[in-house]
């Protein structure tokens, strides 16, 4: 069986990046071969959606999903190669922020997901959730979709909440008001887990 993939998901200044980096340095300790990665991930269409201010958003729904198409393959070999893949934001970015947020519709994007995706799926998502008004004084320095005003990150952070409870098994729903040391001893706790049932 491969080694797991998670995905790590929340609004703006959640600590997605944070708590990532952190297990992937914890796994790196103990010898877990890692591969830590992030969307949108190819360098020229990450710059397109998160700088170009003209895009409608079905231009953006198609960008993210070229982008996860091809940042999928390389997924897929980390994987097969036994790496475990932390991966910071992923699909469910796209359900939320393209379908709860922007207001295309639900199941087509969850469609045009699955063929992005072949169909991979994390094991577990970590979904960081706080408080909009938290999130947003975390993170000062926005892109042109965290420049968005507070509603929309409602939005945002009330789609994860709903998938949360859409997945109960694969989301992991984390109080990310805690602080970090809480944080990390929640998630090694689980990936731990996983990665026993992992090989
Ligand atoms: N987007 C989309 O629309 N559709 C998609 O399909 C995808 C993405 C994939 C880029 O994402 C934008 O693309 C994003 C969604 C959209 N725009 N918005 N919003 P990104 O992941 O590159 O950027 P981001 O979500 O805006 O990430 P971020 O701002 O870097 O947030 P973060 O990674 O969750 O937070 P952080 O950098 O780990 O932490 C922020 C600060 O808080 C930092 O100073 C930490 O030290 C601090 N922090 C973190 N945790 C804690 C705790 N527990 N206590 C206290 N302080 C903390």
């Amino acid at each position: 069986m491969s080694a797991p993939f998670v995905s790590f998901e929340g609004i703006e200044g959640a600590g997605k990046t944070t708590l990532s980096r952190w297990l992937s340095e914890r796994l790196q300790q103990e010898g877990v071969p890692v591969w830590l990665t992030y969307e949108p991930w190819e360098p020229r269409l990450r710059a397109l959606l998160l700088e170009r201010g003209d895009l409608q958003r079905e231009e953006e729904l198609l960008l993210f999903l070229a982008d996860r198409a091809i940042h999928t393959r390389h997924i897929r070999r980390a994987l097969e190669e036994g790496k475990a893949v932390l991966c910071d934001r992923y699909a469910d970015s796209t359900l939320v922020y393209q379908g709860y947020a922007r207001g295309l519709d639900l199941e087509w994007v969850r469609q045009l997901n699955q063929f992005a995706t072949g169909g991979l799926q994390p094991v577990r998502t970590y979904l960081l959730d706080l408080p909009v008004e938290v999130g947003l004084l975390r993170q000062r320095e926005r892109d042109r979709i965290g420049a968005e005003d507070f509603a929309f990150h409602e939005k945002v952070r009330q789609g994860f909440l709903a998938e949360a409870q859409r997945e109960p098994h694969r989301y992991l729903l984390l109080d990310a008001t805690q602080p970090l040391e809480q944080l990390e001893q929640s998630v090694w706790e689980d990936f731990s887990q996983l990665l026993r049932e992992h090989t």
